[in-house]
């Protein structure tokens, strides 16, 4: 039975970097994260018993290699789960370019374990969907539920999921993220991720989480924007600090990306109400509220050496959009 499904991918204001265990993805620290409106995938699954092996087909080039196996892995999981041994032919396609440096695992994987799910006859809870997401790709638990979401960490696969806490619709702010780098990254997040402990500033990251965590969330209760920017701006530097002090070193930044830092600082300075943050490549995602989107934009356009501007408004999670 063939599903489709639309995952988005999503930014996270608590970042992820640094697991507890490797395999599982369970994390060293709960994160949260909002749906992005404008950057998501649409995946078809479709398990059947015609098939001489897995086919899977990401933005119409045929997938081999470890990024097949990936996907094949996770459908053997899925397979696993239902007690069905059929193969099944896997189409995904990004409306982000997959070189941006927009991450894809996350909508990616999301997309896939609600399609893969139900094509094979399951009928699984939120919590499971993302449990199973985390296993694929630990962001892409997070794009399973609406809108804001926290991803808690737990100590258990059975326990490590994320769920919303609050709809889509609940606040106006939007994700403008500045595409600079087009360059698929040199080193992949779950390479990275394992590089986090040899930072000396590691320690102090996740010692300093709880709080950090207890203060955003009290913010977005509040739709406090001033107290929510400031967190998400100095946790993005907290979470880069790390990763250009691990050994090896990750540098994700150009220096697009430190000009783009400092003008959002000065913009800011002038008026502008906007915050960055930055995840694992160079582009620069800057929050701000929906009344100086246009006004970011313009200034944005100014700066050249911008490639591409999407705007995302917060967004629902993984949904199927089409029934058989
Ligand atoms: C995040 N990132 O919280 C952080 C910020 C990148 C920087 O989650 O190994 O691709 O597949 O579990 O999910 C990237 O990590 O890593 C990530 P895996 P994933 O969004």
């Amino acid at each position: 039975m063939k599903i489709t499904v639309k995952a988005p991918a999503n930014i996270a204001f608590i970042k992820y970097w640094g697991k507890r265990d490797e395999k599982l993805r369970i994390p060293a620290n709960s994160s949260i994260s909002m749906n992005l409106s404008n950057a998501f995938s649409i995946t078809s699954v479709d398990f059947d018993e015609k098939l001489k092996g897995d086919i899977v087909k990401i933005d119409g080039v045929l997938s081999a290699g470890s990024e097949k196996d990936r996907v094949a892995r996770h459908l053997s999981l899925v397979r696993k789960i239902s007690g069905k041994s059929y193969y099944a032919e896997v189409v995904s396609k990004n409306n982000f370019p997959k070189a941006s440096g927009i991450a894809s695992s996350a909508s990616g994987f999301a997309a896939l374990t609600l399609a893969a799910s139900l094509s094979a006859g399951l009928m699984l809870s939120e919590k499971d969907l993302s449990i199973i997401a985390r296993l694929g790709s630990g962001s892409a638990c997070r794009s399973i539920p609406d809108g804001f979401v926290e991803w808690r960490q737990g100590s258990r696969s059975e326990d490590s999921y994320a769920y919303g806490l609050y709809p889509a619709d609940y606040w106006n702010i939007c994700d403008v993220i500045a595409i600079i780098g087009q360059t698929s990254k040199k080193v992949s997040s779950t390479k990275g991720h394992t590089l986090s402990e040899s930072s000396p500033f590691y320690k102090a990251r996740i010692l300093g989480m709880a709080p950090k965590i207890r203060e955003i969330k009290l913010a977005l209760k509040n739709k406090d924007f001033t107290k929510f920017g400031d967190i998400l701006e100095a946790e993005a530097i907290n979470m880069h600090t790390v990763m250009m002090t691990s050994s090896p070193a990750l540098y994700y930044w150009v220096p697009k990306t430190l000009e783009i830092i400092l003008k959002v600082i000065e913009w800011r300075s002038q008026g502008l109400e906007v915050y960055f943050t930055i995840d694992a490549g160079p582009n620069v995602h800057i929050i701000c509220e929906e009344k100086n989107v246009i006004n970011l934009k313009s200034n944005l356009l100014k700066l050249g050496g911008v490639k591409e501007i999407l705007i995302n408004r917060p967004a629902v999670g993984a949904r199927v959009i089409n029934l058989p």
